[in-house]
């Protein structure tokens, strides 16, 4: 049995106070899905078996290139960030998993475990950071990392790599993700395929160093920190990254990392039917990169992200396994109660996405009627499903309303008392 931050009881008062009226409002939406021919307890225990993981990054408060504005009772370390992480588990039910930045979360591996596992906590896919000096560092990657004209400085990011997989293999985690902040600010200062070629090499390196199991994922970004070419920029690319590398490697999306307007929901299904999606990062974005909370800015692109996702599930497309985790950064708000509701939005956009009728929008699509084919996603996507997910979160231990939950504990306020603030501290801009 593993331990609870917060107060069982508390949760369990909570639920109680809430748990009629949901259960009203849970029988109502079955009887109305009971009409469309959809059995509400079967999405219900599909959304239960739902996860995303959580990064590490994201429970410190983040920044922006002008400033950071700490919050209270901010963690400390990666001892104190996992804390937080097992208050999101247990109050959503929905984020079993942690995903660690390395150097940022360095610590002894077998201590990272055993206090994850007190609180029943797995971890997700290792992220390497070779877009900043780590303290003592022998070489910058001020220009570059994997692709640096400089291969002493390719093998010291190499060897990072390999590092985070030695780490990830005791934590049991089962994969990579590498981003880099390689590029260029102006025209002519790099090579373009030479600097590609070096990538491609210096990953095929950390390729070969996979245990047998494990994933690569690489992920895009079209720019920042670099502002005129990353090496790794788009989709296309990344395909190219993962066709090179092998069976093992796969594309990560991030959400935020597309031009404005991209159609990320065809890109997901490209990379899908040529079994090359390997998972996301969730976030959401007005303009650039901003890493919003997720379903903040664009629930219904969200959603359309997942009508594909769902459309590979129940097709049964061999190989679909795709991770998800959440990659945002939270300035103004409570990082735990973003990263509550962004998992929950996601678990959502999953729900709503089992409901598509997908019969009748496949004889939509067969007999060109576009109203009829749009209307059809349009109708799932209104459904509020939102009796669903807090029923699946009841049954399996989780907080009818979580924000409600964590606000009566008072948990912010307490680790307030117990962690002082600290100068510094990493971002969250990745
Ligand atoms: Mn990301």
């Amino acid at each position: 049995m593993s331990e609870s931050i917060i107060s069982a009881d508390l949760v369990d008062k909570d639920n109680g106070a809430r748990k009629p009226n949901l259960e009203r409002d849970y029988a109502s939406l079955g009887e109305r899905l009971d009409r469309r021919g959809i059995a509400i307890d079967a999405i219900r225990d599909k959304v239960e078996k739902f996860a995303v993981a959580i990064p590490s990054w994201g429970v410190g408060t983040g920044g922006t290139r002008f400033a950071r504005f700490p919050g209270a009772g901010e963690p400390r370390d990666i001892f104190d960030k996992i804390e937080d992480c097992a208050v999101i588990q247990q109050l959503t039910q929905a984020t079993p998993t942690v995903s660690l930045h390395i150097p940022w979360d360095k610590a002894d591996p077998n201590r990272l475990k055993q206090a994850a596992s007190r609180f029943g906590l797995g971890f997700d896919a290792m992220n390497s950071n070779t877009f900043s000096d780590a303290k003592d560092q022998a070489l910058s990657y001020k220009f570059g990392s994997l692709s640096h004209a400089d291969a002493g400085t390719r093998r010291q990011a190499v060897e990072h790599n390999l590092e985070c997989i030695e780490i990830g293999k005791t934590l049991g985690s089962k994969a990579l993700t590498v981003w880099i902040g390689d590029g260029s600010n102006f025209p002519g200062q790099v090579n373009f395929a030479k600097a590609f070629e070096r990538y491609l090499d210096a990953m095929k390196e950390v390729y070969a160093g996979l245990p047998a199991g494990w994933k690569l994922f690489s992920e895009h970004k079209m720019y920042e920190p670099a502002f005129y070419s990353t090496v790794v920029q788009d989709w296309g690319t990344n395909y190219m990254i993962a066709r090179e590398l092998g069976d093992k490697a796969f594309c990560l999306v991030d959400l935020g990392h597309h031009a404005p307007n991209v159609n990320i929901e065809m890109i997901v299904s490209r990379l899908i039917q040529f079994k090359k999606l390997g998972g996301f990062h969730f976030n959401d974005s007005k303009y650039g990169d901003d890493d919003l909370d997720a379903g903040s800015i664009d629930p219904y692109r969200l959603f359309l992200v997942f009508n594909e996702l769902v459309d590979a599930e129940l097709s049964g497309t061999e190989g679909f396994d795709p991770a998800h985790m959440l990659d945002q950064s939270h300035n103004v708000t409570d990082p735990i109660e973003s990263l509550m509701l962004s998992a929950v939005e996601v678990q959502r956009a999953y729900a709503q996405a089992l409901l598509v009728d997908r019969k009748a929008l496949e004889g939509f699509q067969d007999s060109n009627d576009a109203l009829m084919a749009t209307q059809t996603l349009k109708a799932a996507y209104r459904t509020d499903v939102e009796p669903i997910l807090a029923m699946a979160r009841l049954k399996t231990g989780g907080a009818i309303d979580p924000v409600a939950a964590y606000r009566a504990a008072g948990y912010r306020a307490k680790v307030a008392a117990e962690r002082p603030a600290v100068a510094g501290g990493s971002g969250g801009i990745v």
